[in-house]
């Protein structure tokens, strides 16, 4: 009891007993333990393992620095000094003196977030001479340590890659200009700051010294899609002040690492031609205006836009500024049918700015394009022509044509076909490019016309059949040809016309033409082949039409006045 010293031990002390020597023995041993943890002597460090974290990368070793929190106390518990009092940690080399030797002897061994009871005997401590007011003579020391960060001089920047993408083409070099999602982390995973929170990549030039300098080097040959870890010292990092509240000083930090994008600015676009049409009789040009359909993503992959999900192609002209400048260049040179990817940097595409919800500041963009058609607007049909055997008495204007034909889209899309089709050509029945299409052809010739939409359907197109500004197939085949009048004829005498035509007409001799003479002596004209009447029309509107001509005043009769004033004037179109 008395060696405990009334003081410590009010318990012992306060208590009436009765007691003989084997009590006191037994009182004296229990008070020994009760009272006053580890005695004299101590020959070494103690330490007592409180947490041990389930990883532990790496051990603390001598001529490591560390940073830790502790508190040291006496052995009865009485604190003599805090780093959490001083809210910072305690930052020092291990095994060089810098400590007392216990210390320096006792962390070593120590992983991060590890928390160790170190006991140290004076001896190893401050002796005999003690510490200042604090630490009297001879006293034994317990530190409660956290371990919070180790590194050392000799560090570098630590890589491990946790996952790479199945393609891994192009990787980070020197001046690349990146986008990335990272976390930032201490050493003992407290989050300094993550690009997530803040809803938008980090975006940055690569090993030029935007970045800390671990960084530049951590972020080398890393490809997009591949995730890293990358570990670096403090002297790789903000070294001796930290940086802001968050940073303490001398912190190794941890970055978890996701690349998702990489250009360099000195970057053209790349241009992957993925599959070709067998035949391809031209490639585009600047000028052309082209139909294409895509699927656009950023490099990492994500999907910003599709002219599938649309149902409908992109048109656009190419090469004239229309589109972004990597789109104007990587649409130059295609072949129609073909499908290829074209990768743009964000100097050709949006720039820092980005555009849209979609599409980030500085995105490389990758564009997946199948070119449905193109033409340019001073494209003519193009005829490609087999011709049978005796192929004579070739279409001209204003002849009446029949024709079978099958239509498609240039992508092959089926348009329509007939059996057969009858018009006069030139009389504006048809586009004006099947017009053209079909000048020229003998019966039983076949043709392949491509017709360009300005000579089709325009812009417009048809709706829910030909697509606005669609280069057109047709297969043509000429089944019959009757020739035609001479233009702007509908009724043409085959031989010298009667002097009496009038009294011809004038079947009942009434001294008037009415309608039904005037049909009836046409009809009978044709019939026995000294007329002819324009093919492919309706011969009894043509008829009356020549009628309502020449019957002048409209009362519904032709007098021989009427007859002869309107026969004199010469180069009239529906008239005798
Ligand atoms: C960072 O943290 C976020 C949110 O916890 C997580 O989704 C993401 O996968 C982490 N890693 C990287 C590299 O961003
Ligand atoms: C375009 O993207 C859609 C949806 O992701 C996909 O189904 C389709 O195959 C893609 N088409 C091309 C030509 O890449
Ligand atoms: C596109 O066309 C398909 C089939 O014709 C149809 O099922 C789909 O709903 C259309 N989508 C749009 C966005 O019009
Ligand atoms: C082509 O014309 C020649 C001479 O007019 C004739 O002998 C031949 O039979 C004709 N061929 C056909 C396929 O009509
Ligand atoms: C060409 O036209 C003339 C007169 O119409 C006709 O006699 C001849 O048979 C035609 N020839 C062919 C090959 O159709
Ligand atoms: C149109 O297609 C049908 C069916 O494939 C074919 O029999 C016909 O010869 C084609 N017509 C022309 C004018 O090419
Ligand atoms: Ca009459
Ligand atoms: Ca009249």
């Amino acid at each position: 009891i008395f060696l405990c010293g009334t003081d410590n031990n009010p318990h012992y002390s306060s208590s009436p007993h009765h007691w003989d020597q084997r009590m006191i023995l037994l009182a004296f041993l229990v008070t020994f333990v009760a009272c006053n943890p580890p005695p004299l002597p101590l020959d070494d460090i103690v330490i007592e393992k409180t947490f041990t974290p389930d990883r532990c990368d790496r051990m603390v070793k001598s001529g490591d620095f560390v940073r830790y929190h502790y508190i040291g106390m006496f052995p009865d518990g009485k604190k003599f000094d805090s780093s959490y009092d001083r809210s910072t940690t305690y930052n020092v080399f291990v095994g060089q003196k810098q400590l007392i030797a216990g210390m320096d002897k006792a962390l070593v061994g120590m992983c991060v977030n590890e928390r160790w009871m170190i006991k140290i005997p004076p001896q190893l401590a401050y002796g005999k001479d003690g510490h200042g007011d604090n630490i009297p003579a001879d006293s034994i020391l317990h530190f409660d340590v956290l371990m919070l960060d180790i590194w050392n001089t000799e560090d570098k920047v630590q890589i491990k890659t946790y996952h790479k993408p199945e393609s891994c083409g192009r990787t980070v070099q020197v001046s690349d200009y990146i986008r990335y999602h990272y976390n930032g982390t201490l050493l003992d995973g407290t989050l300094f700051d993550s690009s997530h929170t803040r809803m938008r990549t980090y975006d940055t030039y690569v090993g030029i010294g935007w970045l800390i300098a671990g960084m530049d080097q951590g972020l080398l040959e890393m490809c997009v899609g591949e995730k890293r870890i990358i570990t670096l010292p403090p002297f790789l990092g903000y070294g001796e002040n930290g940086d802001g509240s968050d940073i303490p000083a001398q912190a190794s930090l941890v970055f978890d690492v996701v690349l998702l994008d990489l250009h360099n600015p000195k970057d053209e676009i790349t241009v992957e031609v993925q599959s070709l049409p067998d035949h391809c009789p031209r490639k585009s040009v600047v000028g052309d205006f082209m139909r294409y359909h895509y699927n656009g993503s950023l490099l990492d992959g994500t999907f910003f836009d599709s002219s599938y999900s649309r149902n409908r192609t992109y048109d656009t002209y190419i090469g004239k500024g229309y589109v972004i400048a990597g789109m104007d260049q990587g649409l130059l040179g295609v072949c129609i049918g073909e499908h290829r990817r074209i990768v743009i940097p964000p100097h050709l595409a949006y720039g820092e700015e980005g555009t849209g919800t979609k599409i980030p500041g500085s995105a490389v963009l990758v564009f997946v394009v199948h070119i449905i058609d193109f033409h340019n607007p001073s494209d003519t049909v193009e005829i490609t022509s087999v011709k049978p055997e005796n192929c004579s008495n070739n279409t001209k204007r204003g002849d009446f044509v029949k024709y079978h034909y099958n239509a498609t889209l240039m992508d092959g899309t089926y348009i329509g076909s007939t059996c057969t089709y009858d018009v006069v050509l030139g009389a504006g029945q048809v586009v004006i490019g099947m017009e053209q299409g079909l000048i020229g052809m003998c019966v039983g010739e076949k043709r392949k016309l491509v017709i360009p939409p300005h000579l089709a359907y325009g812009e417009r197109g048809v709706d829910g059949e030909v697509p606005g500004s669609a280069v057109l197939v047709f297969d043509v085949e000429l089944v019959d040809l009757e020739e035609g009048l001479p233009e702007g004829y509908m009724f043409v005498w085959n031989s010298d016309v009667t002097p009496n035509l009038f009294s011809e007409m004038d079947k009942n001799k009434d001294a008037q033409v009415d309608a039904t003479e005037f049909s009836d002596y046409i009809f009978q004209q044709v019939k026995e082949g000294k007329g002819r009447l324009a093919p492919g029309f309706d011969p009894q509107r043509i008829i009356e039409n020549m009628y309502d001509n020449q019957d002048r005043n409209k009362d519904g009769r032709i007098t021989e006045d009427e007859f002869k004033l309107k026969a004199d004037e010469a180069a009239a179109h529906d008239e005798l």
